[in-house]
């Protein structure tokens, strides 16, 4: 094993951790290293290979705010052009040279003598370790797939595909196929099958609220105005952006205002389903916004096909052959897609992730839930950023947003700690805990508590641990500098004079 150290270690290659190298590499840090299992950037967006996979958020707003593209192909994004960008901004910046690709973190944990993180990760079937001054976590909550506990899954005698782990050597073509799931992963897996499955029977537990997807492919001259036009790009993107904050604010304090939502979505289904019963069937029946609003012109009208038949009973269980319903009805296929998300608040990496105390993430969040302050810090765990982090997440608007507003954060804590000597932080438990409450106490209007869903927005204990509620450009302003006075912090004269080995002197800034 070999053992290497950096100023800082950044886990995932997605959108934020790239961010996150690209900001720290205009601050001056050169010594950092980003790990990633997989084998390039783009992470969510490498790894959904599903076919339809695309952005539900309007291209000009799916991008960093610092390397917008005029030259986007459509009005929405399918993965491969995001993948692709994602690289080209990595290749822009030369982020490549600084990746360790084909890297998987299996423990991290904080030395409180030596003041470091130590990392240990297997690469190439080989067993590696380094230790980092600061760790940041930029694993995305979307990467670790759900697979449905369901009774005999295991023992099926056909092809078990999940949506985020695709084969895309399996030829559907002509199959018996079954889909679990109407998420927004399912809901453009579908369409796509339909056009060339024999049958397919799509397995509903939950009618989703869907309104139409507005996509268009781009005309030159716009693509070329876009480039060449000052300020069109940004202000498209402002109009995006604002539009998607009224969302916001109806999600948050105000969920009838979402009724014209209703209204688009009811309209969707009349216009893509002729058989009232069906209607019937995929109407939801829970508040508009409580889970995500989907975008899609095909969903009800391949639910309409022949060859497709929405099944609402329960799943009994799977056996080798099939599905079987609660009402005894068998269902053989060829293949089951699982389309049913992902390990968002009892992610594994949590279990791998150990702080000062020696307890790890998943232990700390088996309490109260995941906590985190300001969706970055967490007591007890020091130097250690979390990119996405708790209650940071949003279902209305783009992701980069929030992601750009922590990178403000970071670099701030970056400047602030090399400026003044400092070697370690640790947020206040009073710090992050008003914090909390204060997501908790805007929380309590919201469509997400009181629309009538279960989602994967609340956790374990009904806690809603994923979102952020309210504007984002309130986050933006919280995460504008880094505020040293909720952190207990210790310099290095401090270390220095308590003697190496000795517990840290802590002063509250
Ligand atoms: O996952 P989901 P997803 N038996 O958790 C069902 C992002 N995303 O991969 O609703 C039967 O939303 C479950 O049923 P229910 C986006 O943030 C973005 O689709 O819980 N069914 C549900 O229907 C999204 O929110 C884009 O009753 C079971 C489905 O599986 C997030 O990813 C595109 C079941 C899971 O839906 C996750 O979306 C795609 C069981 N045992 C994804 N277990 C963009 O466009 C689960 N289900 C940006």
């Amino acid at each position: 094993m070999t053992t290497h150290d950096v100023e800082i270690a950044i886990i995932g290659a997605g959108f934020s951790g790239l961010g996150a190298a690209i900001k720290l590499t205009q601050e001056g840090v050169e010594d950092y290293v980003l790990l990633d299992r997989g084998h390039d950037f783009g992470g969510t967006w490498r790894d959904n290979v599903y076919p339809g996979a695309a952005c539900d958020v309007p291209s000009h707003l799916y991008s960093y705010s610092f390397a917008l593209n005029p030259e986007w192909s459509r009005s929405y994004s399918h993965q491969p052009e995001i993948h692709q960008y994602i690289n080209s901004v990595a290749n822009e910046h030369s982020i490549g040279e600084k990746a360790l690709f084909g890297s998987e973190v299996t423990h991290a944990e904080w030395n409180e003598d030596l003041r470091h993180w130590r990392i240990d990760y297997t690469r190439d079937g080989k067993s590696e370790s380094l230790t980092a001054r600061t760790l940041i976590g930029g694993v995305g909550p979307l990467c670790e797939p759900n697979l449905p506990d369901i009774e005999g899954i295991e023992s099926f005698g056909g092809t078990v595909v999940h949506s985020a782990r695709w084969d895309e050597d399996y030829d559907f073509a002509g199959k018996r196929v079954a889909v679990i799931g109407t998420g927004a992963s399912a809901i453009q897996i579908v369409p796509q099958l339909g056009k060339v499955v024999g049958h397919m029977d799509v397995y509903q537990r939950t009618a989703p609220w869907i309104i139409p997807r507005n996509e268009r492919p781009y005309f030159s001259v716009e693509n070329w105005a876009f480039k060449n036009v000052p300020g069109l790009q940004s202000a498209i993107r402002g109009g995006i952006y604002s539009f998607n904050e009224l969302v916001a604010a109806g999600m948050t304090w105000a969920p009838k205002a979402l009724k014209p939502v209703e209204l688009i979505s009811r309209a969707n289904i009349l216009r893509g389903i002729r058989d009232p019963q069906l209607r019937e069937a995929v109407t939801p029946k829970f508040a508009v916004g409580c889970k995500r609003i989907l975008k899609s012109n095909e969903w009800y009208p391949t639910l309409d096909q022949d060859n497709v038949e929405l099944v609402t009973d329960g799943i009994a269980r799977v056996t080798k052959t099939g599905i079987v319903t609660n009402d005894g009805t068998a269902r053989d296929v060829d293949v089951i897609v699982v389309a049913t998300g992902f390990h968002v608040t009892d992610s594994p990496v949590f279990d791998t992730i150990f702080g000062a105390e020696g307890k790890s993430l998943a232990e700390v969040w088996s309490v109260g839930g995941m906590q985190a302050y300001k969706g970055s810090f967490v007591h007890g765990f020091p130097n250690l950023m979390l990119l996405i982090g708790p209650s940071t997440g949003l279902g209305h608007t783009s992701m980069v947003y929030m992601i750009e507003s922590q990178l403000n954060y970071l670099v701030d804590y970056v400047r602030k700690t090399r400026a003044r000597g400092i070697v370690r932080v640790d947020v206040t438990q009073e710090a992050q805990d008003a914090f909390n409450k204060g997501i908790q106490d805007a929380l309590t209007s919201s469509v997400w508590v009181n629309g009538g869903c279960a989602s994967w927005y609340k956790d374990e204990h009904g806690n809603i641990t994923v979102l952020w509620p309210g504007f984002t450009f309130s986050f933006r302003q919280q995460t504008r500098s880094f505020d040293i006075a909720a952190y207990d912090v210790t310099t290095a004269d401090e270390t220095a004079a308590a003697g190496e080995t000795a517990s840290p002197v802590t002063v509250n800034a």
